[in-house]
């Protein structure tokens, strides 16, 4: 780990000076992407097809009929990145790796050549003096994986614990912080009951047991990084701050189902070593045999973690509606009679996200009243996507609404630091434009500006301000 990330003796003593937000000594900033958003090289060096390469390519699910095959080059352009990040004055560098450039079918031996990428990538990253911090698995599973059950099934779990060997076993000498999943909610529903993500997919029991499946994985390849790796290993997750849209009684218990979608399905197995008791109520006889769970599996889901990631971006305000399918056999599992409403009097992001920097706060501080074993947070992903993300006539590119973005969301962070709770580090989302999944090209969360006809990388306003808070930071930590 870089030098500024060794102390991990917090003070809690945190207050603003000179208009910035104020971290204690020992907190680490850094900058989050993922691999099938950035790397292009899709049929490069052996990588096999994953389900993102087959959902993009069914026409009408991806905004302009984009895919990842391409990206950002960052496959071929990551030295250019990494002196980025170095100007930047990032201590910790988020990426994720490509399943299928480890094992192009998702089992068998490791592809030597997509090895050797993220091989080379760690060791450039910590000379430029920046942790690598690898994420397993964001989103891109092995299409062959998909074609014998996907994460609805068991076999899956084994594959996956496969792949994190032979992984610790090549990086594992040198990556400073792990994480198993990002965002599994993500996975499990928007992927197999919503059907916006791949693979794209309305199922109702075999979602939740996906659900349980990614747990499971994370269980094992959490116990394997922390028996033969150096780093700290954790979970990205997307807890939301869900709000009722009204006092109504109908509101409420429509909150208290998308609780259990959203957080408690997530957050009890890991923290607690137990389901939900809500969960009878909020899928009803989708979940009331739930076969896939085995004697044993809470106790490797509830490996001890290092740290917990905290993926957010904003409130969610919950209503009431009735099931959209009325036969409760065939429903999907996110048909839970609870739907987002708009929330009227904020600004809402290109995303059309509220931006509400108190519910971080207010989420972070419930979690700690509700689980009294919550491990130390470190925040894995934030930031917005903005309009008008483009250069002006004098080159550069004015993001303020970002920068206030960033800003508010790193001052509601020191509140919460404030409230007691021990929070590690901040990565922003994203170090630069990128592929936003179903959005295609049309949201622009980075940094850094991508022109993906020329793929010339301009650092926006919101770059120079990151870089300014950061060595702020370090200069006010300078013994
Ligand atoms: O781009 C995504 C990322 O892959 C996962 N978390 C949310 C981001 C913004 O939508």
């Amino acid at each position: 780990m870089s030098a500024s990330e060794t102390d991990r003796s917090l003070s809690p003593d945190v207050s603003v000076s000179g208009g910035l937000p104020v971290f204690p000594r020992g907190f680490f900033f850094g900058a989050a992407t993922a691999s099938y958003q950035i790397e292009g090289g899709a049929g490069e060096d052996g990588r096999g097809p994953s389900i993102w390469d087959t959902y993009c390519r069914r026409p009408g699910r991806i905004t302009g009929g984009a895919s990842g095959d391409v990206a950002c080059d960052h496959y071929h352009r990551w030295p250019e990145d990494i002196a980025l990040m170095k100007d930047l004055g990032l201590d910790t560098y988020r990426f994720s790796i490509a399943w299928p450039r480890i094992q192009p079918t998702g089992t068998g031996p490791a592809n030597t050549p997509g090895l050797d990428f993220y091989d080379r990538l760690v060791d450039a990253l910590l000379d430029a003096g920046i942790t690598p911090a690898a994420t397993l698995y964001h989103w891109d599973l092995p299409q062959a994986l998909e074609d014998t059950g996907g994460w609805r099934v068991r076999s899956t779990v084994d594959a996956f614990t496969d792949y994190t060997r032979i992984v610790a076993e090549r990086l594992g000498d040198r990556v400073g912080r792990w994480f198993t999943l990002n965002e599994p909610f993500c996975t499990a529903f928007v992927g197999h009951a919503i059907g916006r993500h791949a693979p794209g997919t309305r199922e109702g029991t075999p979602a939740l047991a996906a659900a349980h499946h990614l747990l499971l994985a994370h269980g094992h390849a959490a116990r394997i990084l922390k028996d033969t790796t150096r780093g700290d290993v954790g979970i990205a997750l997307n807890p939301d701050r869900l709000l009722p849209a009204t006092h109504d009684p109908a509101d409420l218990a429509a909150c208290a189902r998308a609780e259990t979608l959203h957080n408690t399905i997530w957050l009890d197995p890991l923290l607690a070593h137990r389901y939900p008791t809500t969960e009878t109520d909020t899928w009803g006889p989708l979940i009331q045999d739930p076969t896939w769970r085995h004697d044993g599996d809470l106790d490797i889901i509830t490996t001890p973690l290092d740290f917990l990631g905290i993926n957010y971006y904003r409130p969610i305000t919950i209503a009431h509606t009735p099931h959209q399918d009325p036969d409760p056999t065939t429903r999907t599992a996110t048909d839970i009679r609870a739907t987002e409403t708009w929330q009227d009097g904020v600004r809402h992001t290109a995303m059309d996200w509220p931006v509400v920097p108190s519910s971080l706060t207010d989420l972070l501080t419930d979690l700690k009243h509700r689980y009294p074993t919550l491990p130390p947070i470190v925040i894995t992903e934030n930031g917005s996507a903005e309009h008008g993300d483009t250069p002006g006539p004098d080159g550069r590119i004015h993001d303020t609404d970002r920068i206030t973005y960033l800003h508010t969301h790193l001052t509601a962070l020191t509140h919460a630091i404030n409230n007691g709770i021990d929070i590690r580090g901040y990565y922003a989302w994203s170090l630069m434009d990128n592929f936003e999944w179903a959005h295609g090209y049309t949201k622009r969360f980075g940094l850094i500006h991508i022109d993906y006809t020329t793929q010339t990388r301009t650092p926006k306003d919101s770059y120079h301000w990151y870089h300014h808070l950061i060595t702020h930071h370090h200069n006010t930590h300078t013994p």
